[in-house]
Parts: structure tokens; C-alpha cells; sequence
């Protein structure tokens, strides 16, 4: 850790034919948040309206000399730009400015390098710093006076002034290779838990809606909630009992955010994928957020990235305990969908929601199927009754006759004893 908290400048960027002008407000209230979150002070702010792009600078050369004379003599640590910059752009604003300069996907590797707790999510997120740090190490970083640690410098930044190109291309190979394996230990690992068909639920949402919160109260355990970006990097899945008794596997996980940079998609893969496998997602939203519908479509946006938008889905608002009724009432009408209202700090409308995971499972999840097991395969009887629930039962000469909701995924295993109709 460096020693001073460092003082960080931030300019916000808007360009007109590219975004609306909210959104770049919203992104650059956000960008200041993080700034805070990664550990910086905020010293100063700017929001910059772009009219054309300098490829050089990306910011238009009057701009670049007008904040050089700021910057001399306010004198912060690291200017933080809330935008993605090339390589080169990087270079050329530091090497005017002689401050260094962190484009948005920068601080938000740099705050998840701060996260990151479990292997998995380490080797994730320095694969991530690996590849955006590799086209920026042309030239490595002469064009600045050395200085220790600090946002962008963190994880492998911190030796980026050794490293040459050559040895980052082959930390990047050995951290794919450590990755896979990890991978593949969990891999194996969700594979025994799909061979006992509990369904899985996982909370997704924005980052900071609440999702550990709730994740929490639901299971009474001492899970990290923060008022902080990013607090939960590595998903987390534990066994819950719902009200009627059933249990599930519910997963915390890594928050969404807009621009979300493609490097950590890439080595996040994996996380992703355990998403991927639930049987159901719940989307936690913070219904106190000014920017929620903003929010609401980046998470939606994402999920469709990654080829999720067809998994049943559950909205929750949650932090129903900050707002007040009229507002809720309008989130409703604003939103078609269905959604529960919760408060998970407050522990509000928790068995509502935990009904609505009920009879989404049932309705997605299980099956009603009609077996006739033959008397010889008691093992396959018994089977069922430990992962289904049997509705009727009767014994007939050829064998059990049983009606029993079974988990979707299993409909092929018994398909074989199959009845259509039952006499
Ligand atoms: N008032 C209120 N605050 C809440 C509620 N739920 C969560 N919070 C607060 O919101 C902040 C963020 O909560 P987390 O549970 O860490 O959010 P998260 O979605 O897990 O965030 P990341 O892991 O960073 O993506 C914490 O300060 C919580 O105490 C709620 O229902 N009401
Ligand atoms: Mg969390």
C-alpha cells in the first residue's frame, strides 16, 4: 500500500453523437465513486464535452493545454478518465500532463486487484491487468517519473516498470494455464453437485445493490457487505432451506457494472459460467438509486452478452426501507414485470421473495412426470424419492406406479419408464 492517500483528479468525458448527456453525467458520478472506491481522494473534477476526437490525445489539444496549466499548479497524483483510452492516447496525455493518467478500465481492474480474495479471483483478475497492461508496455513507461504503488500500479502494475513485453506474454500463458486448472478443479466440483439435482439460484444485479446483503440475511451467515463498489469478487454458493422446506444452492456474485471492460469478461469467464448453470436468476436492484433504470438495462445488457436473457429471472427491489411509498409504487408501474419487494437490511418481504423462488423453480425446474418402475430396480425408486417429490404412488403387478415432480434435467434419465396415461 502506498503511504499518502493519493489525490486524484477526475474528468468526465461527454460526447454528444455518442452518448446522452444524463448517461455521461451518471457514468462520471459513478467514475468519482470508484475513484474513492479504489482508494483515492478526490481532489478536483472536470466533465469535458468532446466535439471531435483527437486520435492522438483523444482530448482536443486546447483542452490538453488548458488542464496542463490546472494540473501545474493544483498538482494531483493521477488523473482519472472516465473513458477508454488507446495505449498510445495513455502515453501522449502523460507524457504532457508528466501525471499519470487511468482510463476507466484501468481503475476498475485496479479495484478488482484490491477484491480479489479467492485463488480463482486472483488469477482472473491479474490475467485481466496482464492483457490490458501487454499494447501498453511499448515504450514501458519511461515517459514518467517513477512512483510507487497507487491505483493502476496495483497487482502487477506495481512491477510493470521491470516487466518487458516479453515476460508479460509469458506470465499470460502461465496464468491461462493456472486458470484452467482452477477451472477445472471447480468444473469437477459442479459437476458432483449437478449429479444430486438441487436447483441453483444466483443473485446477480449492479454492483452495490445489495446482493451480499441479502445473500446474507437469507443464510445468517457473515458474508462481506460494504458500501463499497465490488465488495464480492469471488462467487460464493452455499445450501438454503426454503420456507416449505425445499433446498436450494444459492451464489452471491460479482457485481455488474456499465462498460464493463472485455478483459474482465474474458477471465471472469468461468464465474460466469457458474451463472450460466443456474436454474434460476435473481436480479437484485437497488430501487433507491437515482440511476436504477440505467442500472436495471446495463445488467440486462450484459446478461444478454453473455448469452443468459432466456434464464427465468426474478427483479427484486430491494432497499424498499430507503424510499418511500409513492416511489415504490412508481417503480412498479414503471416496470411490467412482477417484482418483490424487499429490504435485506431491514430483512423486509425476505419470505415473499423466497415463495417467488419457490414457484419459479416449479414452474422451470420441475417436471411432472408419470413412471412405471419395474419392482426389480428398487434403487431407481428409491432415487426418486430422495430428489423428487412423489405426488401418488401405487403398486401395480408390472411394477411402481409414481407421479413425482422431478428436476427438468432429469427428464431423459427416466424417460425409459415413462407412462403417458396411468390405469
Ligand atoms: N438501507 C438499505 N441498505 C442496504 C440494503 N441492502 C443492502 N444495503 C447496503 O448497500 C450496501 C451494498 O450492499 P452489498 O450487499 O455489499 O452490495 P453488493 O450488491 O453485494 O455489492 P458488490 O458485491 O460490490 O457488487 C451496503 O452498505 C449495505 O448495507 C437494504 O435493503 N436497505
Ligand atoms: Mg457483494
Amino acid at each position: 500500500m502506498n503511504k499518502t492517500t493519493e489525490q486524484a483528479y477526475v474528468i468526465g468525458i461527454y460526447h454528444h453523437r455518442k452518448t446522452h448527456k444524463y448517461d455521461a453525467l451518471e457514468s462520471f458520478d459513478e467514475a468519482k465513486n470508484l475513484t474513492q472506491t479504489a482508494g483515492a481522494v478526490l481532489m478536483g473534477d472536470i466533465f469535458v464535452e468532446i466535439r471531435q476526437f483527437n486520435t492522438a490525445t483523444f482530448l482536443g489539444k486546447g483542452k490538453v493545454e488548458e488542464l496542463k496549466e490546472r494540473f501545474a499548479i493544483i498538482k494531483p497524483d493521477l488523473i482519472i478518465i472516465d473513458t477508454d483510452l488507446t495505449p498510445v492516447q495513455n502515453r501522449n496525455l502523460e507524457k504532457t500532463w508528466q501525471i499519470r493518467v487511468v482510463d476507466r478500465t484501468g481503475l476498475i481492474l485496479d479495484i478488482f486487484a484490491q477484491r480479489a480474495r479467492s485463488k480463482e479471483g486472483k488469477l482472473q483478475v491479474e490475467l485481466a491487468q496482464y492483457q490490458y497492461l501487454l499494447p501498453r508496455l511499448i515504450g514501458a513507461w519511461t515517459h514518467l517519473k517513477k512512483s510507487q504503488g497507487g491505483i493502476g500500479f496495483r497487482g502487477p502494475g506495481e512491477t510493470q516498470l521491470e516487466v518487458d513485453r516479453r515476460r508479460a506474454r509469458e506470465r499470460i500463458v502461465m496464468l491461462k494455464k493456472n486458470l484452467e486448472r482452477v477451472t477445472r478443479a471447480r468444473e469437477i466440483h459442479r459437476n458432483k453437485r449437478q449429479a444430486v439435482p438441487i436447483p441453483t439460484v444466483s443473485l446477480i444485479g449492479y454492483t452495490n445493490a445489495g446482493k451480499s446483503t441479502l445473500f446474507n440475511s437469507l443464510l445468517k451467515a457473515h458474508e462481506l457487505a460494504e458500501d463499497k463498489l465490488f465488495a464480492t469478487l469471488d462467487p460464493k454458493t452455499k445450501r438454503l432451506r426454503l420456507p416449505s422446506g425445499q433446498i436450494i444452492l444459492i451464489s452471491d456474485t460479482v457485481g455488474f457494472i456499465r462498460n464493463l471492460p472485455h478483459q474482465l469478461i474474458e477471465s471472469f469467464k468461468s464465474t460466469f459460467e457458474e451463472v450460466a448453470d443456474s436454474d434460476v436468476l435473481v436480479h437484485v436492484i437497488d430501487a433507491s438509486h437515482p440511476d436504477r433504470t440505467q442500472q436495471i438495462q446495463t445488467v440486462e445488457q450484459i446478461l444478454k452478452e453473455l448469452g443468459l436473457s432466456n434464464k427465468p429471472i426474478i427483479k427484486v427491489m430491494n432497499k424498499i426501507d430507503l424510499i418511500d411509498k409513492e416511489q415504490e409504487k412508481s417503480h412498479f408501474d414503471e416496470s411490467k414485470e412482477l417484482l418483490s419487494r424487499i429490504s435485506s437490511l431491514k430483512e423486509i418481504g425476505l419470505d415473499d421473495f423466497q415463495t417467488k423462488i419457490e414457484t419459479t423453480l416449479n414452474k422451470h425446474y420441475y417436471n411432472v412426470m408419470n413412471l412405471l418402475i419395474p419392482h426389480d430396480k428398487g434403487k431407481i425408486l428409491n432415487d426418486i424419492y430422495t430428489h423428487g417429490s412423489v405426488m401418488e404412488s401405487e403398486n401395480i403387478e408390472e411394477g411402481t406406479l409414481v407421479t413425482v415432480n422431478l428436476p427438468q434435467k432429469w427428464k431423459n434419465k427416466y424417460a425409459e419408464y415413462s407412462t403417458l396415461t396411468r390405469t
